[in-house]
């Protein structure tokens, strides 16, 4: 499809680097991204693919409070992860940057000066929310509450995840800090506002002439319009992020989505440098006949469809997006995917056990591109036996099985061809084109189903023609079948190789086709191989994944990793305290040598435990939670030197630790029986 684009200049969201990215992440954002860009190179389009880690914003300094580590090893341990994941899953970009660069940080700072100078920004001093215990403003996700709008627990002061509103935090209805979980105080301070109000009519006029942008992301833009746009802060108190450029703003930064989409513009920039021309960025961002594409999820289409494009209006010199084809969540076994309760499939983890492709695959015919879509693993394993493998695989491996077999390892020759051979002939002249127009509109579950149809049909077409008999009653009928079979192979290796470039470039070496060269799109329309040609001997492309492998996962999966549990995640880690302090709590090992109810109570057990060298008495809350047979016998741990206490006459001396499971339940801390009573526990 001819456009009048001259160059294409695709955008990934720029992944928080405060986790791993998981397949959720890749639905959403990057495999259609990669895909859309496999397909343009192979269009042989100039075309560039850029995307970085996004450094800064709370998300970061949240992990960094919770390890009790600084923000920036935070980013630099998971930039090089989600940078090797990303490269090994075939996600191709040109320049994979990250926000935490000089080049980043002065490329946002000229951004805000050029909007401040123009007069656009505003500066007003506002109410926000303080804690006077850690001494900060609690901006973004440093404070959670109520939402004023459904009334879900857990809102935070930027967003509200259970109905998607955007807010404002001092809406939040009993707000608390994230750090110390105190109720904040309001105090004023100051900051720079972008007035999207006065942007509104642009923004409108320019989105409503877009005829090709998704419903999903058309719709909810006119949901902003109709609420009508306000003023966005555009700066925050926070000491991690990207100073404000200004001599009175000492201790502010820019707002992680200020600084965040311009992070598209200084890896770009990263990029020209790396080119040795450095000036090279301007092509992409200044003509207007650049065709920029933002491939981001559901969640960031407010900040790509509308301010950032207001940002890059209020600059003035910029190209807009061309389009913003947000996909919507990718699901799980049927739930919503999360990463604090660890209900996700992490890149990593998967490519220790699988090859790439068959994710790709799947993944690409699950995209959720009009709605929600859910991940299954036994579909993923459909996906692979059945389609991969019996398909394409098949197809593949019986045409190179029989062209070794009765060919002597070379492609027959191809005379006086059937109606048949030219049928699908005809049928592959055409499939690039058709395949191909799914690929520019952005339909690549589509796309992806069509190709693999193309195996299929190839399949059909072998069996039709039974080789195995004309072999011996019309052998040239055969050898012009097995041609044909073979021209369809390297025209499936072409049309393929968005999807499973690694697999394209198997069955590239098993036709001994020369790589040094991508071939173009159109090359898969016709015939390109030649008779006589050498082939590699077969190989098998996709082995099954079996049942106990697919049920391993699915375990893994519902059995969370205990590091990261809610609880973990809910009450952050207590004020630091010195060794001393610590030796100050005498813990022992302590056997119950006996359990009871304690009568005329409905919470307590009277225990006597051994310390070795003496017994005594402790009560211990835990009668709700675990039955005196199943204590007795035990040894726990005992806070020993806690000063006595007595409870309806009876003396309790010391305290058994125990953690609160999921469902509420007080489990005791078990020691082995191998740690002798008195032994003391550090
Ligand atoms: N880091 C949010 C996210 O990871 C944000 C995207 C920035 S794109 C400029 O979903
Ligand atoms: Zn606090």
């Amino acid at each position: 499809m001819a456009d009048q684009f001259k160059r294409i200049l695709v955008t990934a969201a720029l992944p928080y680097a405060n986790g791993p990215v998981h397949i959720g992440h890749m639905a959403g954002a990057y495999l259609p991204a990669d895909l859309y860009v496999k397909y343009q190179r192979l269009k042989k389009r100039d075309i560039l693919f850029i995307c970085g880690s996004d450094e800064h914003g709370v998300p970061i300094t949240i992990k960094a409070d919770q390890e009790g580590v600084s923000p920036q090893d935070i980013v630099d341990r998971y930039h090089l992860m989600m940078k090797n994941a990303f490269s090994e899953f075939g996600i191709d970009f040109d320049n994979y940057s990250r926000t935490s660069l000089p080049v980043h940080h002065k490329t946002s700072q000229d951004f805000f000066t050029v909007l401040n100078s123009k007069g656009i920004l505003n500066e007003k001093t506002e109410q926000q929310l303080f804690c006077e215990h850690d001494s900060m403003f609690l901006a973004d996700r440093y404070v959670e509450g109520k939402c004023p709008k459904c009334g879900s627990e857990g809102a935070r002061g930027d967003q509200c995840e259970a109905c998607g509103s955007y807010l404002n935090q001092t809406d939040l209805v009993e707000p608390k800090c994230k750090i110390c979980g105190n109720s904040p105080v309001i105090r004023e301070t100051r900051h720079w506002y972008l007035p999207l109000g006065k942007f509104q009519d642009q923004l409108q006029t320019w989105i409503r002439s877009k005829s090709d942008w998704k419903d999903n992301v058309v719709n909810y833009c006119e949901g902003w319009f109709k609420e009508g746009l306000e003023d966005r802060a555009v700066t925050r108190d926070l000491k991690w992020g990207v100073n404000v450029p200004l001599p009175d703003a000492a201790g502010k930064v820019l707002y992680v989505w200020f600084d965040a989409p311009i992070g598209y513009i200084s890896s770009t920039k990263e990029w020209a440098e790396k080119q040795g021309n450095p000036d090279k960025w301007k092509d992409y961002w200044f003509r207007q006949d650049t065709k920029l594409v933002h491939f981001i999820g559901k969640d960031n289409i407010v900040f790509h469809a509308i301010v950032f494009p207001a940002m890059l209006m209020a600059h003035g010199e910029f190209v807009l997006p061309d389009n913003v084809p947000a996909n919507e969540f990718l699901n799980i076994e049927g739930k919503k995917l999360s990463t604090s309760r660890n209900y996700a499939v992490w890149l990593h983890e998967y490519l220790q056990e699988f090859k790439p492709d068959s994710l790709r695959y799947s993944l690409a015919c699950t995209l959720p591109e009009s709605k929600d879509s859910d991940f299954s693993w036994k579909e993923f394993q459909a996906r692979h036996n059945n389609e991969l493998a019996d398909i394409l695989g098949n197809f593949v491996n019986r045409t190179l099985t029989f062209a070794h077999k009765y060919f002597d390892g070379k492609v027959p020759v191809f005379n006086n061809p059937s109606a048949e051979d030219l049928q699908i002939q005809k049928y592959l002249s055409e499939a690039p084109e058709k395949i191909g127009k799914l690929y520019e509109t952005y339909h690549f579950r589509e796309a992806v189903q069509e190709t693999m149809a193309v195996a299929r049909l190839a399949n059909k077409f072998f069996n039709d023609a039974e080789p195995w008999k004309t072999r011996v009653s019309d052998p040239e009928k055969c050898a012009a079948t097995i041609h044909v079979c073979l021209q369809i192979c390297r025209s499936l290796a072409i049309l393929f190789l968005p999807v499973i470039p690694g697999t394209s470039g198997e069955i590239f070496r098993l036709l001994k086709c020369r790589q040094e060269e991508l071939p173009s799109w159109t090359d898969a329309s016709y015939f390109g191989l030649k008779e006589g040609a050498a082939l590699n001997p077969p190989e098998i492309l996709f082995t099954k994944i079996e049942d106990e492998t697919i049920s391993r996962q699915v375990e893994k999966l519902l059995k969370p990793d205990p590091v990261v549990t809610e609880a973990y995640q809910a009450e952050a880690i207590h004020p630091e305290i010195s060794i001393d302090s610590f030796g100050l709590t005498d813990l022992r090992a302590a056997k119950i040598i006996q359990a009871e109810v304690f009568k005329g109570t409905d919470k307590l057990l009277k225990l006597r435990v051994s310390l070795g060298v003496e017994e005594r008495q402790v009560l211990a809350g835990l009668q709700q939670h675990i039955t005196p047979e199943e204590l007795t016998g035990r040894t726990v741990v005992l806070v020993a030197n806690l000063a006595p206490r007595k409870i309806k006459g009876e003396e309790s001396k010391g305290m058994v630790l125990a953690g609160e499971s999921k469902d509420g339940k007080l489990i005791p801390v078990f020691l082995p029986d191998s740690i002798p009573p008195g032994t003391i526990i550090r």
